[in-house]
């Protein structure tokens, strides 16, 4: 640290400097986050010094965490759930498996996950001593029954199936996974990081939230899809006991016990997601999905008239390209300020997510790029 003061021009200065070396929205085709609505940034703003690891300070933002709780609850078919504003996918996939395993009563439990599952459960492995068994996928590239079952064990204290699956969009067969659940007494979890605010606003139906009776917690992130400011993400519980199997004492503060991984943890989070939700409404977040998806076929109608298939038809904003040597093309594209992803092997292709920072134009500036670089 310096030893004198620096004036507030001088420092902003280096500030705006150093943020010019970011990139911009307008090119990433590899983040599942995206520029926050504009009532998001003015939500976080006004909550900005909050602070709801001591809510009885605030309780005013504990009051809209609450209201956001039971928003969430109703999109996600349990107007009662219990939960909480969380720091994003990580943290609540960790809190999840974490209060499973505490209600199972075992610490030399097993999980059983999709092997398309996001990296944050291989973090929930190694913090929470428990052994992360990986299940096989199908031709689609959801969660096979036969190889979840034949993982499933009586040390298995939680399974795991994801609505969005991190590189290809999709959604694992969580009815049939729940019956497996059902018939065991486990808690079964839904890693709808992305999906969350996806799938209740597509056309298409699917199975997969607390209106399946043995879905036990969810993961729904608001700075993915929920438009929300960063860090936002939501737990939630069906049963009010997952949330208490979570508690510590917190000796001095104004509250006896506290459920959150974190301690101190800003309140702008609940605030901003808040505003998104009120302000929108389903009519606006239908608008927002619909326009992605629009994107999504824009984009894979554009790719196939240059002969590039997707790895399977989009079931969401995700799209999985099949190119030869994706590791090369993407390095291609970043040299012309294109960002895309690339998904693991053996499935290696190119990963594209259509967020609503996009626009048709780029796709079709990208498609030119894109074609000019397999080709090359
Ligand atoms: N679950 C799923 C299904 C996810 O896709 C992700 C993150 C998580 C959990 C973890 O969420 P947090 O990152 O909020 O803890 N998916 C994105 C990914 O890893 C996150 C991301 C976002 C990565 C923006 C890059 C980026 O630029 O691809």
């Amino acid at each position: 640290m310096r030893d004198k003061a620096l004036p507030e021009d001088e420092v902003m200065r280096i500030l705006e400097e150093t943020r010019a070396h970011d990139y911009n929205y307008d090119r990433f085709f590899s983040t599942m986050c995206s520029l926050p609505h504009p009532i998001a940034i003015r939500a976080h703003d006004m909550f900005l010094e909050t602070n709801l690891g001591d809510p009885g300070l605030f309780p005013g933002v504990a009051e809209l965490e609450e209201r956001v709780v039971q928003m969430l609850g109703e999109l996600l078919g349990c107007p009662g759930a219990s939960g909480y504003v969380s720091t994003g996918g990580t943290e609540s996939n960790i809190q999840a498996i974490r209060a499973a395993r505490n209600e199972a009563g075992r610490k030399d439990g097993n999980i059983v996950v999709p092997a398309s599952a996001h990296f944050s459960f291989d973090k929930i492995g190694d913090l929470l001593c428990l052994e992360v068994r990986k299940a096989e996928l199908d031709e689609n590239l959801r969660v096979d029954l036969s190889s979840v079952e034949s993982l499933l064990d009586e040390k298995t204290v939680a399974m795991v199936g994801i609505a969005g699956t991190t590189e290809f969009g999709q959604v694992d067969p969580i009815e049939e996974l729940a019956g497996m659940a059902q018939e065991r007494g486990i808690h079964l979890h839904v890693d709808a990081a992305f999906g969350g605010f996806v799938l209740p606003f597509l056309d298409r139906k699917f199975a997969w939230d607390f209106s399946v009776p043995a879905v036990s917690s969810i993961t729904i992130d608001p700075h993915k899809m929920g438009m929300s400011t960063i860090p936002a993400g939501g737990l939630l519980f069906r049963s009010p006991q997952c949330l208490n199997a979570l508690e510590t004492e917190t000796y001095y503060l104004t509250k006896a016990r506290q459920a959150s991984l974190t301690g101190t943890r800003s309140g702008a989070a609940a605030a901003s997601t808040y505003a998104v939700m009120m302000h929108l409404g389903r009519e606006g977040f239908k608008k927002m999905v619909g326009y992605c998806m629009d994107l999504t076929d824009y984009l894979v109608a554009g790719a196939r008239e240059i002969g590039i298939e997707p790895l399977i038809e989009p079931v969401m904003n995700v799209v999985a390209l099949k190119v030869p040597s994706p590791g090369k093309v993407r390095e291609e594209l970043m040299e012309r300020d294109w960002h895309v992803s690339m998904t693991r092997e053996p499935n290696r292709a190119l990963r594209l997510i259509l967020m609503r920072h996009m626009t048709k134009e780029n796709i079709d500036l990208f498609l030119k790029d894109l074609q000019a670089t397999v080709i090359l």
